[in-house]
């Protein structure tokens, strides 16, 4: 009899992750590209989602000099045929981070953030963002330039983003 009582919590969290592994399998609600430009290197990211925390892809690695001019542009494009997604916040950021490649992402808003700008917009299914910024990095030392969507995790059980690490000597 207690072996029973056990039994029924497994067998409801199971069919509790069978009804939401179709919504977060779908991952197409973005298609973003970032691109960062230094003198000599350049890298083009696409889209990866979170959780897990930092991603799933390995991000491209851009190196330049301190003083350079670094070039980044960025789009972000509804690939969500089926309504309009409300209120989406679009982040775009450079960060320091300790190392190139880390999986945690560093707080834009705190200590170690250079460049940090949002907004928000309602997504149609046509609908695209962009945006293009030129900066100088004067420290070397790794750099985090990151492009993410924000309140969109309720509804897609996930965010998008796209990175890009930038090596600074
Ligand atoms: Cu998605």
């Amino acid at each position: 009899m207690h072996f029973y009582k056990r039994l029924i919590p497994a067998a409801c969290a199971l069919a509790a992750a069978l009804v939401l592994l179709p919504i977060s399998a779908g991952a197409e609600h973005f298609e973003i590209l970032l691109r960062v430009q230094a003198a000599n290197s350049q890298a083009d990211a696409f889209m990866d989602t979170t959780p897990p925390i930092g991603g799933v892809n390995r991000r491209p690695v851009v190196k330049a000099k301190a003083g350079e001019t670094i070039r980044v542009s960025w789009r972000m494009k509804s690939a969500y045929p089926h309504g309009v997604m409300k209120a989406v916040g679009v982040h775009f950021f450079v960060v320091r981070e300790e190392q190139v490649g880390q999986k945690p992402v560093p707080d834009p808003a705190g200590a170690a953030g250079v460049v940090d700008n949002s907004f928000a917009m309602d997504f149609n299914p046509d609908s695209v963002a962009t945006g293009a910024l030129r900066f100088k990095v004067t420290e070397p030392g790794n750099y985090l330039v990151r492009l993410q969507s924000e309140n969109t995790h309720q509804e897609h059980g996930h965010e998008h983003f796209s990175a890009i690490d930038l090596v600074v000597e």
